[in-house]
């Protein structure tokens, strides 16, 4: 059995999140993970707060368990999302895209464990001095917003910036990643792309189709030129964007070329003009499964991995 001191501080029986993925991590994947051992976590992406409120309702109907929410500091209805979560009292935010010292007071006062995601050890160590119960520390490996650090060279530098618990999350796919992650000095391991296939996931069937059947060398980054880097599976969308990117066309015009798009993949299943955002893991899953199934291979396996981690030490 694997128990880590993250386990006790959430009430979960496996150290492990799964990423808010936008139009795909709803309250049902949320549940289904927290029911498997896991925390599961709604996305709150760029919907307003009735949309969340649902979400959470939904997820109260179907689990006991604890779960969280995830917070895109980039949406348009951040405000409204960050006052829902307080007065909701869910039992944890994380928050990905950005700096989320604005929230934190409002949050630890309603007693919400806050839990950000950073791509550097500059926002590790801020968001440490603002409260945060621990961090997630995510490479660039990672689908969708990415920083420019692999999670080899961030975790570690991460973990000697902070006391807090350490999460490690981008490229962790398998029984080996978590226990790479430990290794690493991480607690904990947050997982998006393989969620992405658990049975319980709603997303487009195309979607899943995409990433069961996607290589090592299936995605690519789009989006430095406005700041948001962004890691999907290369399809038409991704590579006439990429193009238009090198081009002479204004930034409002590029801006407009990737409205939509990920709606059109997640609910449209458009496999032309969707954005399909996978990490880079996604060449090693094969198989659709149930979301506890998922969780109890990857500690299996971690468990396996980190019983044999000796064996080249004389
Ligand atoms: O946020 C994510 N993943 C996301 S957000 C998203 S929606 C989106 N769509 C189009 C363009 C941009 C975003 C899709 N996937 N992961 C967590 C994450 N956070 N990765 C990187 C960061 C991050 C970046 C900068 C965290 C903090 C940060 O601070 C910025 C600053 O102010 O220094």
């Amino acid at each position: 059995m694997i128990r880590t001191p993250i386990c006790d501080l959430l009430g979960i029986e496996y150290p492990i999140f799964q990423g808010g993925m936008a139009w795909i991590s709803d309250g049902k994947l949320a549940a289904a993970v927290s029911n498997g051992g896991g925390l599961g976590i709604i996305s709150a992406m760029n919907a307003n707060a009735e949309y969340l409120k649902k979400q959470i309702d939904l997820a109260r109907s179907l689990t006991d368990k604890p779960f969280g929410v995830n917070i895109m500091l980039m949406s348009p209805f951040a405000d409204e999302v960050a006052k829902l979560v307080a007065e909701e009292k869910v039992a944890v935010v994380t928050t990905g895209a950005g700096n989320p010292s604005r929230y934190m007071p409002m949050w630890l006062e309603a007693g919400i464990k806050v839990i950000p995601v950073v791509a550097s050890v500059a926002m590790a160590r801020l968001v440490t001095k603002a409260g945060a119960a621990a961090i997630i520390a995510e490479g660039g490996e990672s689908g969708g917003h990415v920083g420019d650090l692999t999670t080899m060279v961030l975790v570690p530098q991460v973990c000697n910036a902070t006391d807090l618990p350490v999460l490690a999350a981008g490229g962790i796919g398998d029984g080996r990643g978590v226990a790479a992650a430990f290794l690493l000095g991480a607690v904990g391991v947050q997982v998006g792309t393989r969620f992405l296939v658990a049975e319980e996931c709603g997303v487009h069937p195309n979607y899943k189709k995409k990433v069961l059947k996607a290589n090592d060398i299936a995605t690519m980054v789009t989006g430095k030129r406005l700041g948001h880097p962004v890691r999907q599976i290369k399809n038409q969308f991704a590579k006439e964007y990429a193009k238009a990117e090198y081009s002479s066309i204004s930034d409002e015009e590029l801006e407009k070329l990737g409205g939509g798009a990920l709606y059109r993949a997640a609910v449209e299943g458009d496999e032309k003009t969707g954005d399909f955002l996978a990490g880079q893991i996604s060449g090693m899953i094969h198989k659709e499964q149930p979301a506890a199934e998922i969780i109890r291979e990857m500690f299996e396996g971690a468990e396996e991995v980190l019983k044999g981690a000796g064996k080249w030490v004389k």
